[in-house]
């Protein structure tokens, strides 16, 4: 077995390889970038090569930089995970030649799959079930035509040189075809320099099910089991779970020996997925070969009792499957979430941010989290902005589901927007609970996964306000002074024979919201949104216990650089402290923009301290809601004292600085 490998990859994968290459005894080397320098692979791995700047094409897809690492630390073989040079025959063949063992299928293999044209002729010579159509060479418009009238409409235009959804068009009608395929020669032509088509006979509701393959160098090939993976979004998966819903023994054999019969046809070895389209009537079609382990294999793992990256270092060493096909054995559910820093509600768009606050949910037998990223990490432009993968199983699809619905809700992630809401409320909306799964999913129930956290506003609103009120109440009580107890240092509104009043201004949905809450004993009764509501509570630490008029919950309050999230039972509102409009401030004049306008941080100190500065002069710069700040001399005068640095955190309201007014 290898001594040491070179894991040619980041992020969770790269994590995740380098833990079973540490159970099997095995030396790890990682490669980072520029970006990647304080990563946690870099940080597990017994070994690191710097490789090159942030952007992917200049440091992880740079296949000479990796071997020159691999030569550099003498590792014998080198694992490439998934996406950049995994599925890259150059790469491969370059490993060869320098005697360092590809973890992966033999050169070959990925050339034959690297084309689907190619891949769907090798498939059809092996007796694999395509999609009923024609992949020709002669591409007359007049013979394309006679196809699709023969297969019968709508039939799906493919290019040839596209893949991954790109290229494809539907035709719903003969009197529709010519110009489509004009239009379909046309795009394909721009889009890939090749307007080369096939005609498919088009699947209206087909399900995405693959299997997981296995082949070593003795000649034996297994199936483990299959994923079902439909539930996608613009051909990125969303949700995958193993076994697939509504599978019998007989398909799931039937489709299994053709899922071997492919890789066999290619002489493959290792792990390879064959993905199938499953129409509703239970019959299957190739769809494509990927030559490398899949982000999802985790769920195949937990069904399974299988480590697939040992069994990759097993079979890459030359050994036997460690099964045969008659001693695989599927137990129970599992599912996958893929956990990301993106805006559902703004288009998936990537979301940068600090991950100021990381709390996954706790990991046990039914609970795995897969990731690449800490508590502090920025999540990077430069890649895929995955934080982590989120893998569930039970004994039964309804209590893996049970169990990815508490995960999903247990997740606390603060700094940044992720999908973990529309993860949630996919996961515990009726037609994915009825596995009512099909690839069209997603946009056939968007009203239900995409529902408007607008109407959360009401629910959330009064919660938030007494959560900031008890957090301020917490930093105010620990303030320094000679004796804590004693009411005058209480900033708790307490007013000799007045109900004890404060008004907030919280920023949240994208609006600022006043809300004022009254102190009456223990009661709490808060006027926001439009509405009255009585509430008790208390904070301690960040776990905050909330009791609304009966209704008991538990909830999280985390601070970030931009802001406060409150976790609560059925999801997160984040929001920040406007600056509060006491009144005080603008009797104070000269202290009236001395404070922080909301939560942020600070950033920049201007003045010195005791020198004389201008009016309107900047003093201090700090950022909040990604946006500067900049805190200016309300008069001519002197800055007596900072009460911050930069880089600390500061409460909206806090007063930043103590400055002396000429005229004063
Ligand atoms: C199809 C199809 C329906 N009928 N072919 C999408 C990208 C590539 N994997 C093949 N794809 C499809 N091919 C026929 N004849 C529907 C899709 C398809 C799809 C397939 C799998 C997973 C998600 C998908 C999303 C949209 C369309």
């Amino acid at each position: 077995m290898f001594n040491k490998i070179l894991i040619a990859n980041r992020g969770e994968i790269a994590c995740r390889v380098i833990k079973t290459a540490r159970r099997m005894g095995i030396a790890t080397v990682a490669v980072y970038s520029d970006a990647d320098r304080e990563a946690l692979h870099v940080r597990m791995a017994d070994e690191a090569i710097h490789i090159g700047p942030a952007p992917a094409r200049e440091s992880y897809l740079l296949g000479d930089r990796i071997l020159g690492a691999a030569q550099t630390t003498n590792a014998g073989a080198i694992h490439p995970g998934y996406g950049f040079l995994s599925e890259n025959a150059g790469f491969a063949a370059a490993c060869a030649e320098q005697g360092v063992v590809f973890i992966g299928p033999p050169t070959s293999a990925i050339e034959a799959m690297g084309s689907k044209s190619a891949a769907k002729r090798i498939m059809e010579e092996a007796g694999v079930p395509l999609v009923p159509g024609y992949h020709g060479d002669d591409q007359d418009p007049a013979l394309l035509r006679g196809a699709a009238d023969a297969m019968g409409y709508p039939v799906l235009l493919k290019a040839t040189a596209g893949g991954g959804g790109k290229g494809m068009r539907q035709v719903w009608s003969e009197g529709e075809f010519d110009e489509a395929l004009a239009a379909a020669k046309r795009e394909s032509l721009a889009s890939f320099g090749d307007d080369t088509m096939l005609v498919e006979k088009y699947l209206t509701k087909p399900r995405h099910v693959e299997f997981q393959v296995f082949c070593d160098n003795h000649g034996n090939g297994i199936y483990l089991a299959e994923r079902d993976c439909s539930v996608q979004r613009r051909h990125q998966k969303v949700i995958e779970e193993a076994p697939a819903p509504g599978m019998t023994e007989a398909l799931r054999t039937e489709m299994g020996d053709a899922a071997v019969k492919a890789a066999q046809a290619i002489d493959y070895q290792g792990a390879g997925t064959v993905e199938f389209l499953l129409d509703e009537d239970g019959s299957f079609y190739f769809m494509e070969m990927n030559t490398r382990l899949q982000v999802e294999h985790p769920v195949t793992e937990m069904i399974t009792g299988q480590d697939l990256v040992e069994w990759q270092l097993l079979v890459a060493n030359g050994s036997p499957l460690p099964l045969a096909q008659d001693q695989v054995r599927i137990n129970g559910h599992a599912f996958e979430a893929r956990v990301y820093a993106e805006d559902p509600d703004n288009d998936f768009l990537p979301a940068t941010g600090t991950l100021g606050f990381l709390q996954p949910p706790d990991e046990s037998s039914h609970v795995r989290v897969d990731t690449g990223v800490r508590q502090g990490d920025e999540i990077s432009v430069y890649y895929d902005p995955m934080i982590a993968k989120l893998i569930v199983w039970d004994e039964s699809r309804e209590r893996a589901l049970q169990r990815l619905a508490s995960a999903l809700a247990e997740y606390r992630i603060g700094g940044t927007v992720t999908n973990l809401d529309f993860l949630y409320n996919l996961a515990t909306s009726r037609p994915f609970v009825e596995a009512e799964l099909d690839t069209g999913f997603i946009e056939k129930h968007s009203e239900l996964i995409f529902h408007d956290r607008h109407q959360d506003l009401e629910r959330e609103l009064p919660l938030a306000a007494l959560a900031l009120l008890l957090h301020k109440q917490q930093a105010d009580g620990t303030r320094s002074c000679v004796d804590p107890f004693s009411p005058w240092q209480h900033n708790n509104a307490w007013r000799l024979n007045e109900p004890h009043a404060h008004r907030l201004t919280l920023h949240c949905h994208g609006e600022d919201h006043e809300v004022l809450v009254e102190q009456r004993g223990l009661d709490y009764i808060v006027a926001a949104a439009g509405r009255e509501t009585r509430l008790r509570g208390e904070l301690s630490g960040d776990t905050l216990h909330l009791d609304a008029e009966g209704h008991r919950q538990r909830g999280t309050l985390a601070r970030t650089h931009d802001g406060y999230t409150l976790y609560l039972a059925d999801g997160a509102c984040h929001f920040q402290d406007v600056q509060p409009d006491t009144g005080e401030a603008d009797a104070a004049g000269a202290d009236a923009g001395l404070s922080a306008p909301m939560n942020g941080t600070i950033v920049a100190l201007l003045a010195e301290v005791g020198a004389s500065v201008e009016a309107d002069a900047p003093l201090l710069v700090m950022e909040a809601m990604k946006m500067e700040h900049t805190i200016r001399a309300p008069a001519a005068g002197v800055v007596k004292a900072f009460y911050y640095q930069p880089g600390d955190l500061v409460d909206g309201g806090a007063e930043l600085l103590d400055f002396q007014a000429d005229e004063e």
